[in-house]
């Protein structure tokens, strides 16, 4: 039997992409997200592919996370792999203005909605001593950088709980893999500043920035590793950038 796999925040930018990478493998998909009718949408459009099912629910409430999960029929219960994808940046400004409602929105969609779903998903697999966890990082885990001290605490906690994950679980025969991507074009920038679309495009201008099937090759890449290797943490920047800020513009 083919493998499953959850992906959360699976109806845009990397998650999507690695939807579809992953109903290309034939991978049975388990797709989350809040919107019902973008998930619906892509569960038809992959559902020619692979057997897709859906699950709707926030991230970060708990009860809408362990009900949604621990609402899957049994032949979806055994999660190989786990894509903790979903998150997001709300607002860039100095900390001493920062928007709390934007930092409870990082903190608690980056940090703990990653941790929530893992809750749900892991004990299984320790279980069955298999599995997969796929964790999306960012270079603004590894390099903070102004005006995004939130964002990028965020990111830290996310390649904390990577190295902790691993530390816990390789001895039950689980895998972890951390993905720290730097400038991805995607919906990202124009969530980030509320949707200024002009701002969010100057982001990506003068250079070829990532897409997210660039990041999702790089998940095909590491969950299709041989069993003997574990990809523990990748880096992948547009080959315009030399850093998190540091982007060689045209
Ligand atoms: C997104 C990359 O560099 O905008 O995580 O923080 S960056």
């Amino acid at each position: 039997m083919s493998r499953i796999a959850l992906i959360t925040g699976a109806t845009s930018g990397i998650g999507r992409a690695t939807a579809k990478a992953f109903a290309d493998l034939e991978y049975r998909l388990i797709l989350c997200g809040r919107r019902q009718e973008r998930l619906a949408e892509l569960e038809e459009q992959l559902g020619a592919q692979t057997a897709v099912t859906t699950l709707s629910f926030d991230v970060r409430d708990w009860a809408e996370v362990s009900d949604a999960i621990s609402s899957l029929p049994d032949e979806w219960k055994a999660i190989d792999i786990l894509v903790n994808n979903a998150g997001n940046a709300f607002g860039m400004s100095p900390i001493q203005d920062g928007d709390i409602a934007d930092w409870d929105l990082m903190i608690d969609g980056n940090v703990q909605g990653l941790l929530y779903v893992s809750k749900a998903v892991t004990p299984g697999m320790v279980e069955r001593q298999r599995g997969h966890i796929v964790n999306l990082s960012s270079i603004a885990g590894k390099q903070t950088y102004a005006n995004g001290a939130v964002y990028c605490a965020s990111k830290a906690a996310v390649e904390a709980i990577s190295t902790g994950m691993r530390l816990d679980l390789t001895q039950h025969g689980i895998k972890v893999t951390n993905i720290a991507p730097g400038a991805v074009e995607t919906e990202f920038s124009v969530v980030r500043f509320k949707g200024d679309t002009e701002r969010a495009a100057k982001v990506y201008e003068g250079f070829s920035p990532l897409t997210a099937d660039d990041i999702a090759d790089t998940i095909v890449y590491a969950v299709t590793a041989p069993a003997n290797v574990t990809i523990a943490d990748m880096t992948i920047l547009a080959s315009a950038q030399a850093a998190a800020t540091t982007i060689h513009r045209k």
